[in-house]
């Protein structure tokens, strides 16, 4: 796609996930980097997968509970990335046009004095997760319970030939915003979805029952993240 073209469709997500978020708290995004590098994305984290570098995801503060052990809370296999290590180009790339649609999203809530207007500073790196088959699965959670300073969660799917109703894996969304309904999202290749990670979003992952790879970046509200720091004693 010429570059013109691509900052236009850019231009569009950001309006999309601007009106969406402030709509519904979510907004999926089909198409986002275009089949070819999302399949190159595919095969650079079925790669990274088959280096042995996963471990399982962490369950905070949690040993065992009234749920269960950490591993019947969630139990895909994670891996964090900023973009630079071996065979990651594509990931690199994938994580500069996120941070590209929310800089859009800043300056557009900002022009348009509506929507989120607290500063957003910062993000995560980019969690590489998979969940390997056998019913593997994440229970209901809110992302941000507890203000640790995460305000958006993007999350993108490369998963090809999807069909959830063979093989589960679906994101199923409680959004607050309808609190009698229930929104299931496809983790099919090339999506990507935007939410509110506060308690106005729990989500679950239901069983899958194939490998499902997803790959989510984390932005902060600035002023939030800075007071869960000081509260935390986190230098970085
Ligand atoms: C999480 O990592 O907190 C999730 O809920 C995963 C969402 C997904 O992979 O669809």
């Amino acid at each position: 796609m010429q570059d013109s073209f691509r900052m236009e469709r850019l231009l569009e997500i950001s309006q999309s996930v601007v009106r969406d978020l402030d709509k519904y708290g979510i907004c999926v995004v089909d198409n986002f980097m275009g089949k070819e590098r999302a399949e190159t994305i595919h095969r650079s984290v079925v790669s990274m997968y088959d280096t042995g570098v996963f471990v399982e995801g962490e369950t905070v503060g949690l040993k065992s509970s009234k749920l269960g052990t950490a591993k019947n809370v969630r139990s895909d296999k994670i891996t964090w990335v900023d973009g630079s290590e071996n065979n990651c180009a594509t990931i690199a790339h994938l994580i500069a046009t996120v941070d590209t649609i929310i800089m859009n999203f800043i300056r557009i809530n900002r022009l348009t004095q509506s929507g989120h207007q607290t500063p957003i500073g910062g993000r995560t790196k980019a969690m590489v997760s998979c969940y390997p088959g056998n019913g593997s699965h994440y229970v209901k959670h809110v992302d941000n319970p507890n203000r640790d300073g995460r305000c958006i969660t993007s999350t993108y799917y490369v998963n090809k030939d999807w069909d959830a109703k063979e093989t589960g894996g679906l994101l199923r969304m409680f959004p607050q915003a309808w609190p009698t309904k229930v929104v299931d999202i496809e983790p099919i290749l090339d999506r990507m979805v935007f939410f509110w990670s506060d308690r106005r979003n729990p989500h679950e992952v239901q069983p899958s029952f194939r490998t499902r790879y997803a790959i989510t970046i984390w932005y902060f509200d600035a002023k939030e993240r800075e007071e869960a720091k000081e509260r935390n004693n986190i230098k970085t």
